[in-house]
């Protein structure tokens, strides 16, 4: 989906007009893929725009900068409210915001412990990822041939810019099949998650979704909507998944940031129908919560 600009982005430390927020070809993680990056969204909210779970996304991106072995040169407090400044300067009640680390330019070898770190964070708007008729009618998705990267090939709990390419890659062939989404086994055959997004199917009116250990990110969306689900009554469960559970699944949905809550219909062309009592529960909470809606989870939202 292509960029609604809006006026400013932070760039170590201050605020440039969009248009110059620009970086250098030799820049160290444009060859070798070695940034970290959060996606995030604010939600207008009767006290004004909320960033949804902020600290949790600035913590993450803290911990991916670890993983890589990236020194962010701010504090997880300087970072929040540098995203807030950037929500405010965009004006906007909701946007999407994305922060990013990157290795900047001086060094070109492989070694990055040399290297400058950059962070920017730009704000726009960004409607439903999927599509908005995605939230209402759900995506059809395909299980890639690619498999989602080993955890010993590279750090997958890191929302790392690099690891996106094997996301990219299940992207393409799903869309050139004429897929809305794909879903990645992981190398040992069990379901890991989708290319931007975390998968939860319904069984015998169980909520399962794939363990942190199958490879899939520890997503936000995910966290929230085990908790939302829980607090609801329904049973929880984190298990491995193999690829006819999706098949055979009551109801199945895909969580994350830029997606938000959104049904499945079918997998491998394996029909699961219409968004099922489960799932349009969630969905709405989800939604609700997100727009400060629920005081149970105010805790989550973040004024900008
Ligand atoms: N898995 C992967 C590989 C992701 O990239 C994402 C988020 C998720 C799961 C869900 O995590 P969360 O619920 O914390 O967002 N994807 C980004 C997002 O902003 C990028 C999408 C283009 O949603």
């Amino acid at each position: 989906m292509p960029f609604e600009k809006t006026e400013k982005i932070w760039m170590d430390g201050e605020l440039v007009p969009w248009d110059e927020a620009r970086v250098h070809v030799l820049t160290h993680s444009l060859h070798y893929g070695s940034g970290v990056f959060e996606g995030i969204r604010t939600y207008a909210t009767a006290d004004g725009p909320a960033v949804f779970r902020l600290t949790d996304h600035i913590e993450r991106l803290l911990d991916s900068a670890k993983l890589i072995m990236m020194e962010i040169p701010y504090s997880r407090e300087e970072l929040v409210e540098a995203c807030k400044l950037t929500v405010r300067a965009s004006g906007l009640d909701s946007c999407y915001v994305r922060p990013i680390a990157f290795l900047g330019y001086g060094e070109i070898g492989l070694n990055p412990l040399p290297c400058t770190v950059n962070v920017s964070i730009a704000a726009w708007p960004w409607g439903a990822y999927l599509g908005e008729a995605s939230l209402a009618k759900g995506v059809r998705v395909k299980i890639s041939s690619w498999r989602r990267m080993d955890p010993n090939i590279n750090p997958v709990a890191a929302k790392g810019t690099g690891i996106y390419i094997n996301s990219s890659l299940a992207k393409v062939e799903a869309v050139k099949s004429g897929y809305d989404e794909a879903i990645l086994l992981n190398t040992q055959g069990f379901v890991a998650e989708c290319t931007g997004e975390n998968v939860f199917i319904v069984r015998d009116g169980v909520l399962v979704t794939p363990t942190l250990a199958s490879g899939a990110l520890a997503g936000i969306t995910r966290d929230s909507i085990m908790t939302i689900a829980r607090d609801l009554g329904y049973d929880v469960r984190e298990e491995q998944l193999l690829r006819h559970d999706l098949y055979l699944a009551d109801e199945a949905f895909l969580t994350g940031t830029a997606a938000e809550v959104v049904p499945i219909r079918s997998v491998d062309d394996r029909v699961i129908g219409d968004p099922g009592e489960m799932t349009r529960k969630l969905q709405e909470t989800y939604l609700a919560t997100v727009r400060g809606q629920v005081e149970r989870y105010k805790d989550w939202l973040e004024y900008a």
